[in-house]
């Protein structure tokens, strides 16, 4: 079966890693939010894409979620000690990643030119798209100023109060090449268990991308990342209810809706099936925290199953 993934970071490294055991390779499309993307020393980074691309590639460092296994920080130290700021932790075999993808940027070539140049070298067959080759910048507004997202996320921690997000260039965007017909040639497409406001919604965002979900002949499957009244992981929550959504399986559908078919949420929140239904979203309960190879691998394999 032809899939076709919507994705930030973290939560979906771990859903990809399990879908990409029970699919043939070359068969998973990725489609990664950029709007997470930042510079640091002067060095393009792309966070989300990254994540994936090392969970699909088997070195994702597990415990941290983000960046490669067995990593050193050396050089952060010693750009510490030239004054440099060193909050956004870039370690030494992870910077190999940020070096060539700015040089490749310098030169002129895209960034879904250098990130498939990059997954095929890390030995990767599926396919990893970023949303779009134009710049958009997630901006989290706080009470004092609006911050870059790895401000909000990394320097501040997730611990300021947000009052608005945006997404800044996302107008102007259009998405990168392949991703239209990632949409509208899968056999089921799945939205990763991602922050719905700063990690699907910047892909949103890009014009083109909602109505390609809409038109699509697949169906459109979402896992929830909120379990109960709270994110699975990270500042979800917050954000959600700083864009008005309920912090709810049910927030999470109302997001999707018009494009949405079903939504995987956990055992425990049967009592949002009939909320779900008057969206006309068919809810599928599963066991959704993933902890462990073993629960990526059963949850991919509900996700199948409820395409
Ligand atoms: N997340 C952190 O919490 N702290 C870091 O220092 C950090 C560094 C980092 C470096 C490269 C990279 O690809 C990701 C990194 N992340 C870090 C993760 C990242 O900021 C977030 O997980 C995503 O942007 C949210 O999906």
């Amino acid at each position: 079966m032809k899939v076709s993934a919507l994705a930030g970071g973290t939560g979906a490294a771990k859903l990809l890693r399990g879908l990409a055991s029970c699919l043939a390779p070359e068969d998973l499309t990725v489609i990664g939010n950029t709007g997470d993307d930042t510079e640091v020393w002067r060095l393009h980074v792309s966070p989300d894409l990254d994540s994936v691309m090392y969970a699909l590639a088997g070195v994702l460092d597990r415990e941290r979620g983000w960046g490669r296994v067995n990593e050193t920080f050396h050089c952060r130290d010693a750009m510490a000690a030239f004054g440099a700021e060193t909050w956004f932790n870039l370690g030494d075999r992870d910077l190999a990643t940020h070096l060539t993808r700015t040089a490749a940027l310098r030169a002129g070539r895209s960034l879904s030119d250098v990130t498939l140049e990059l997954t095929r070298r890390l030995g990767i067959a599926g396919l990893l798209l970023p949303m779009s080759d134009d710049p958009v910048r997630t901006r989290v507004r706080t009470p004092e100023a609006w911050l870059t997202f790895q401000e909000f996320f990394v320097r501040e921690r997730a611990r300021v109060k947000v009052l608005d997000v945006l997404y800044e260039g996302a107008e102007q965007a259009r998405p990168a090449p392949r991703v239209l017909a990632a949409i509208a040639d899968a056999e089921l497409i799945i939205v990763c268990p991602s922050n719905p406001i700063t990690s699907i919604g910047p892909i949103l965002a890009v014009p083109g991308i909602r109505e390609a979900l809409a038109r699509a002949r697949a169906r459109v499957v979402a896992v929830s990342p909120i379990v109960g009244d709270a994110a699975v992981s990270g500042p979800a929550g917050e954000l959600m209810r700083a864009r008005g959504l309920p912090v709810s399986p049910a927030g999470v559908a109302s997001a999707y809706a018009p494009w949405l078919d079903a939504l995987v949420i956990d055992a425990k929140d049967a009592r949002y099936v009939d909320e779900l239904a008057t969206l006309g979203i068919a809810a599928v309960l599963a066991d959704i925290v993933m902890t462990d190879a073993h629960t990526e691998v059963a949850l991919a394999r509900h996700v199948l199953a409820a395409a």
